[in-house]
């Protein structure tokens, strides 16, 4: 098997600088040689670039950074499109979370390619589920699975969405800040939504099964999206929007390998990662030790049970 490293060094989708270094705290953390210690053919592509863009204007005065988002979302589309044809598993390197404005669609269009339905996993303690126009904070992190959804108010805003993802095939797990508009929406959009206080109740074990049948009956191929604030901040403090009470070392853990035993992930955003708030790389050194459980590291050498 091969996987394919895409650094997506987007910055301008939060307010803190710094998630630019996301990519290259990734590499020096090591994630190629301990993805390729666990049998896989690695190409690392380097980082996608943009071109200098035209400031866009909006009606939302908060909003900051449109063209160069728009400039990403283009650029990284093509880039997720291109990494899935040539390779087994693109993992994107952020970046803050509006590079999957442009990941999701871009394997999406090759799932489409495929003939198979495309499945997201979001991990995150936000749902990044607002519109142009009621994001309040104007940070466009805030906005990208509202775009890949198909929901409203991205016309003539972000490019037209070929390959939209059905939020029935949307899962979210770690869900714990969620500001009143994207609460409405949530209500009542169709997405899987388990917030910590349904982990705390159920683990994450029950829900991420019934999620990965679902996959598995649509004979879909699932994306997952990994944002560092899904994690505890006590372990996971790299990032710009730590929110109290995240997932658990052993949690994040047990659900990358049971996404492993799954065989359904073809690709993987690792997200606002920001180095410059990082102790001595530690949580760098998290993301790359999960996605390694993700990929096949394992405790025992226990069979491989089905999920
Ligand atoms: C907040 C924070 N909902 C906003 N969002 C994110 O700015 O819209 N933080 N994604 O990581
Ligand atoms: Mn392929
Ligand atoms: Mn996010
Ligand atoms: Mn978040």
């Amino acid at each position: 098997l091969n996987c394919t490293l895409v650094g997506a060094p987007v910055d301008c989708g939060s307010s803190q600088l710094g998630c630019v270094m996301g990519p290259d705290a990734f590499r020096t953390a090591g994630l190629k040689t301990t993805i390729e210690a666990l049998g896989y053919a690695v190409h690392d592509i380097g980082n996608v670039t943009v071109e200098p863009a035209q400031a866009l204007p909006h009606a939302n005065d908060a909003i900051h950074d449109l063209s160069e988002i728009v400039g990403w979302a283009t650029a990284l589309e093509e880039a997720a499109y291109n990494a899935m044809q040539s390779s087994d598993l693109p993992i994107f390197l952020g970046g803050d979370h509006a590079l999957s404005i442009g990941t999701v669609p871009g394997v999406a269009r090759h799932a489409a390619e495929q003939g198979r339905a495309q499945f997201v996993l979001w991990l995150d303690a936000h749902p990044d589920i607002h519109s142009p126009m009621t994001t309040t904070s104007g940070n466009l992190h805030g906005t990208p699975v509202a775009y890949f959804t198909g929901q409203a108010g991205f016309e003539n805003v972000y490019p037209p969405l070929q390959h939209r993802i059905d939020p029935a095939n949307v899962c979210m797990m770690g869900i714990r800040s969620v500001d009143p508009s994207e609460n409405e929406h949530l209500a009542q959009c169709g997405i899987d939504v388990y917030d910590m206080r349904a982990i705390d109740e159920r683990g994450v074990a029950d829900p991420l099964r019934r999620f990965l049948q679902k996959v598995k009956d649509a004979n879909g191929v699932l994306h997952v999206s990994l944002d560092v604030d899904f994690l505890e901040p006590n372990i996971a403090p790299a990032v710009g929007t730590t929110v109290p009470g995240g997932a658990t070392f052993r949690e994040a853990h047990l659900i990358m390998e049971m996404l492993c035993d799954s065989a359904l992930v073809t690709s993987l955003d690792l997200v606002e990662l920001n180095p410059f708030l990082d102790e001595r790389g530690r949580t760098a050194t998290l993301m790359v030790d999960l996605c390694a459980s993700l990929l096949g590291r394992k405790v025992l050498d226990r069979p491989t049970r089905s999920f």
